[in-house]
């Protein structure tokens, strides 16, 4: 790992993170997929399809208040804060699947939500968006227009929002070093942006103790949790900087 850092370190300018369900894992926020992922109990389509929703929104918003309460709880970890601390030597952008703001909470600036984030409202008809970090009472949000409020995340089916996706791709295609970190790189569209990457001859590392179906387009894995290898790889980042 030293060796790739200490030779590319004068030609890394912009690091694009991409990240994941993983990366808040070691915050108490539960994966996906994997032994302890929520969808070994949960099915995604009775839960996260816009379908779902209207069939049953209160189960939907059930689950939902769950999870934004321990989301509200959570804080960022030593990963959150490493990516966080690397501002200070290069251009930083991270490209977050997760919804649970924990990138803004360890102080990133620039960080695009592809899914949306838990904490915030919208309404399921007309444009009404609202921020709620807090609890709310009512068992079914309804808008002011009278059709019910959902979260503002992307559910299965329906597009990212389009003007984060365009930047989104952007970063990744201008790159000079893209993280990938504690995402399975099974959901589409996001998973094409470290190949984006790799076409603009981007060095690719991922951060995750299980192997991807992207792990062999990697020019480094690091097979380790992120609370670990983040901080090394940040850690040795400074260091190399510093010397050149
Ligand atoms: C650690 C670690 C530690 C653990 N340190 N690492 C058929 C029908 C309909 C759609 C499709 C279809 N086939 C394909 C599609 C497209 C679909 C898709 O990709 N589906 C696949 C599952 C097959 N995609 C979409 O629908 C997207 N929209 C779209 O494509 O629009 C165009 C379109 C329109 C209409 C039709 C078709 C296409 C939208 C995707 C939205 C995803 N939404 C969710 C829920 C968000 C809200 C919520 O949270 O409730 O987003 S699903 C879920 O998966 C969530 C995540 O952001 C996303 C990715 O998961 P992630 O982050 O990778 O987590 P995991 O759990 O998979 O992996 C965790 C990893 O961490 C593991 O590898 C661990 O090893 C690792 N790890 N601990 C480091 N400590």
């Amino acid at each position: 790992m030293f060796e790739l850092i200490r030779n590319q370190t004068k030609e890394i300018r912009k690091i694009v993170f991409v990240t994941g369900a993983g990366i808040s894992q070691e915050s108490g926020i539960p994966t996906f997929r994997g032994k302890d992922g929520l969808w070994r109990n949960h099915d995604p389509m009775k839960l996260a399809t816009i379908d779902a929703f209207f069939n049953n929104p209160k189960l939907v918003w059930e689950w939902y208040n769950e999870r934004r309460e321990n989301v509200f709880q959570a804080q960022p970890n030593q990963g959150h804060t490493a990516i966080a601390e690397l501002e200070e030597y290069a251009e930083v952008v991270v490209l977050t699947q997760n919804i649970d703001g924990l990138h803004q909470k360890a102080s990133s600036s620039k960080v695009l939500e592809l899914h949306g984030n838990i904490t915030r409202i919208k309404c399921s008809v007309c444009n009404f968006l609202d921020d709620i970090p807090r609890r709310f009472s009512e068992n079914l949000p309804l808008c002011k227009c009278g059709n019910i409020l959902r979260p503002d995340v992307v559910w299965f089916g329906e597009s990212l929002p389009q003007d984060v996706w365009k930047k989104a791709m952007g970063f990744a295609g201008e790159c000079d070093l893209m993280v990938v970190v504690g995402t399975s790189l099974v959901v589409s569209p996001a998973n094409t942006l470290p190949i984006s990457a790799k076409q603009n001859n981007a060095i690719l590392i991922e951060i995750n103790p299980e192997k991807t179906e992207m792990s062999s387009e990697m020019d480094l894995v690091i097979n380790d949790l992120s609370t670990s290898a983040l901080p090394k790889l940040v850690s040795l980042f400074k260091q190399a900087k510093e010397k050149n």
